[in-house]
């Protein structure tokens, strides 16, 4: 059993405290803000989430049954972080955070990492991908982070995409999309098999079938990201860099789960959460989205697939 604050692991008493060593899912919060351009407060994502998931009840309306059997969820420590710094230090942090990712990963285990900015998912993708050669890369964003450097550093998290790309080529399907870089836009029209389904492109189309029609293109392992901002700021307010016209909490959750019904999502991260004082809708509804993120991907388990 862990020993960490309640308050410090996901899903509380009832749906936490698994072994980081031997629990099918593991949760690694990673508070990093070091480059965030606009709104700041990262940092303190992490935690809020945490603190969020102990108040879901743990029986899944929809299912009527528990998300999970208990012990399934295990939560490792924060990483304590270093915010700011040059390059060097950034580029040290991702290498601490790939670091922990490794262990789980390289034990089948589903990890979920809790940012902080967008650039941590550079670490647990490369964790994953050492493992699953061919892995996809998924991302719900207002964002393309398709940008060489910004504000000087390629560490940042508007480049977070664009670093994942060089190293490693992975095929990109981009969900929710609604800003863009000159930069950027010479970057798709170069790169035309990263597939972007732009969030004015989904207004009118009826139903879900764009979902399964861009999943389906997609290889069997998958990385997911979920930055928070590819939500709605109606419904995802604590965010650093908010763009209006965004997803529906639903559209994002029936998407997670045909996403985790089709394919196989060996690893995920959940960043720019910036909770906002005395407003806690964002870290509840970012509990939530992880805790049926983490319920999506232990069901296709439960069902046999690999
Ligand atoms: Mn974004």
């Amino acid at each position: 059993m862990s020993e960490l604050d309640p308050r410090a692991i996901f899903g509380g008493d009832e749906g936490g405290g698994g072994d980081p060593e031997t629990a099918p899912a593991v949760v690694l919060p990673a508070p990093l803000e070091a480059t965030v351009s606009y709104g700041g407060g990262t940092a303190q994502g992490p935690a809020a989430l945490l603190r969020a998931s102990g108040e879901l009840e743990f029986v899944e309306e929809e299912t009527g049954t528990p998300y999970w059997s208990r012990g399934e969820v295990a939560t490792l420590p924060a990483l304590s972080l270093t915010p700011g710094g040059d390059d060097a230090a950034r580029r040290a942090a991702i290498e601490r955070i790939e670091a922990a990712a490794r262990p789980p990963i390289e034990r089948g285990a589903f990890l979920l990492t809790l940012g902080g900015e967008h650039a941590i998912s550079t670490a647990p993708f490369r964790a994953a991908a050492a493992r699953h050669p061919g892995l996809g890369i998924v991302g719900v964003d207002a964002h393309l982070d398709l940008r060489d450097r910004y504000e000087g550093s390629p560490w940042s998290h508007a480049c977070v995409l664009r670093r994942i790309v060089e190293e490693f080529g992975p095929p990109v399907l981009w969900v929710g999309a609604r800003s863009l870089a000159a930069e950027e836009r010479d970057f798709l029209t170069d790169h035309p098999e990263i597939d972007v389904r732009w969030a004015h492109a989904l207004d009118g189309l009826d139903g879900d079938a764009w979902m399964i029609e861009a999943i389906e293109r997609l290889p069997e392992t998958i990385y997911l990201t979920i930055d928070v901002d590819g939500l709605d700021p109606a419904v995802m307010p604590g965010t650093g860099t908010p763009e209006p016209g965004g997803l529906a909490y639903r559209t994002v959750l029936r998407f997670v789960r045909e996403l985790a019904a089709r394919r196989r999502i060996v690893a995920a991260d959940i960043v720019e959460l910036a909770p906002l004082p005395g407003q806690q809708v964002s870290e509840f509804t970012a509990a939530k989205l992880a805790a049926k993120l983490i319920s999506a991907v232990l069901a296709r388990r439960d069902r046999g697939a690999p």
